[in-house]
């Protein structure tokens, strides 16, 4: 540590705890998830990862014993940022944890709450978030998979795609229409194990490989005590979900980009063309300082939105909707100006630039895309 670093440090930034579980989150990616990670099935659950995250003692972290204690939102996007440089499946494996049994922890009952988040925890059970539909991605309020009243409970009749983690999670969280004609207002969200009668699906194929699919429910009994909050209020934990979920999207994709900015470096120090270092050329070292700048930017409005969060703002959506906005369009610039610098070896697929490549593309659609994230700011600029 030089003499800068001892002192209190400068407001905005990370305190030294904050800086060491960093580390720690990097160096635990790098010397003990990488070698699980690459045992994995391509765009398969990877089960022995997920639970060498809770023998590393992350997913624990997010989980906190206590259910009075909240998921701390900074820790989640410094774990998701460390990941993201060194491991991005195990980035992703932890992501979908927290995506999936959140609203679980946070407003379930007492019985089904103890089922699930000890095992989710422990890395033992699977869990998936399960809100997107064939016709209703971007306007959740639209979606059709009912829930009907049955004796003690609901059967759900319908479909989700694109949901991470399935067809194999253990346990969903599942948005399901329990009110016709009352859009957002007539949603509610329910805890609905993988292996329950009824409910089916497969695997889809993506740009970059990635554990998800569809899920059909012909019928799946869901008992009383699985209804997560109210009755109709399922819109609510869902929007909760994404405001604490969309600042750690944003550090996912600080953790990408600043791993591309890394391999840009390297590769414009030591490659030479015309007779010098690429880096003495501005369109190359200006390039990437630009590039630096907005990392370092997209860094802060993460933290930013993380710190909000931590510090009780709710709902924090506006600071969670710049944070996931500016970071995975950075990210975007970052991995392709990378790319660029790099050139056609980076196109090889061998070369981690060609995973970041693809990789970095869905951040900008999931979780809300983009003109999302624009339009919750929108409304707030031109209503407050
Ligand atoms: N926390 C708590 N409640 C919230 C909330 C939040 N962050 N955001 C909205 N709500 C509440 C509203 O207060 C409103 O409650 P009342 O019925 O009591 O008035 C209700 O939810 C409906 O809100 P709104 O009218 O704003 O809903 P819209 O249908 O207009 O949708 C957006 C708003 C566009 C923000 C929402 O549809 C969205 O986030 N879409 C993207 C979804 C997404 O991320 N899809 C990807 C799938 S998940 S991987």
């Amino acid at each position: 540590m030089n003499g800068h670093e001892a002192g209190p440090g400068p407001r905005f930034a990370l305190d030294s705890s904050d800086r060491t579980f960093l580390e720690e989150v990097r160096r635990k990616g790098r010397e003990a998830l990488a070698e699980v990670a690459v045992r994995g099935e391509e765009g398969r659950v990877h089960r022995p990862l997920v639970e060498a995250l809770a023998r590393e003692g992350l997913l624990q972290r997010l989980f906190p014993e206590d259910p009075s204690v909240e998921t701390p939102a900074l820790d989640l996007c410094l774990m998701r940022e460390g990941l993201a440089r060194e491991c991005a499946e195990a980035e992703l494996a932890l992501a979908l944890q927290a995506l999936g049994a959140w609203p679980i922890r946070q407003s379930a009952g007492a019985e089904v709450r103890e089922r699930w988040i000890p095992e989710v925890a422990a890395g033992k059970a699977v869990a998936a978030f399960a809100l997107s539909e064939p016709g209703a991605g971007s306007d959740p309020a639209g979606l059709t998979l009912r829930a009907e009243r049955a004796e003690g409970g609901w059967r759900l009749h319908g479909e989700k795609t694109w949901i991470s983690n399935a067809p194999e999670a253990d346990v969903y969280t599942v948005f399901a229409r329990t009110s016709e004609g009352r859009g957002a207002r007539g949603i509610s969200a329910f805890c609905v194990p993988g292996d329950s009668e009824g409910l089916s699906g497969e695997p889809l194929s993506m740009v970059a490989p990635h554990p998800i699919g569809r899920l059909r429910f012909d019928g799946v009994f869901a008992p009383d005590e699985a209804l997560l909050g109210e009755v109709d209020e399922g819109f609510k934990v869902a929007m909760r979900t994404l405001d604490l979920l969309r600042p750690s999207v944003g550090a996912m994709a600080v953790g990408m980009a600043s791993r591309a900015l890394d391999l840009a470096v390297a590769h414009a120090r030591e490659r030479e063309a015309f007779g010098r270092r690429i880096r003495e050329f501005q369109a190359v070292s200006h390039r990437l300082a630009m590039r630096w700048t907005e990392i370092e930017a997209a860094r802060l409005l993460v933290y930013h939105a993380a710190s909000s969060y931590d510090a009780g703002k709710r709902p924090n959506s506006r600071h969670a909707a710049m944070a996931k906005l500016f970071a995975t369009e950075a990210a975007q610039r970052a991995v392709d100006d990378a790319v660029q610098v790099v050139g056609a070896a980076a196109l090889e697929n061998s070369h981690p630039l060609s995973d970041l490549y693809r990789e970095v593309r869905a951040p900008r659609i999931y979780e809300g895309t983009s003109e999302i994230q624009c339009e919750i700011l929108a409304r707030e600029l031109f209503d407050r």
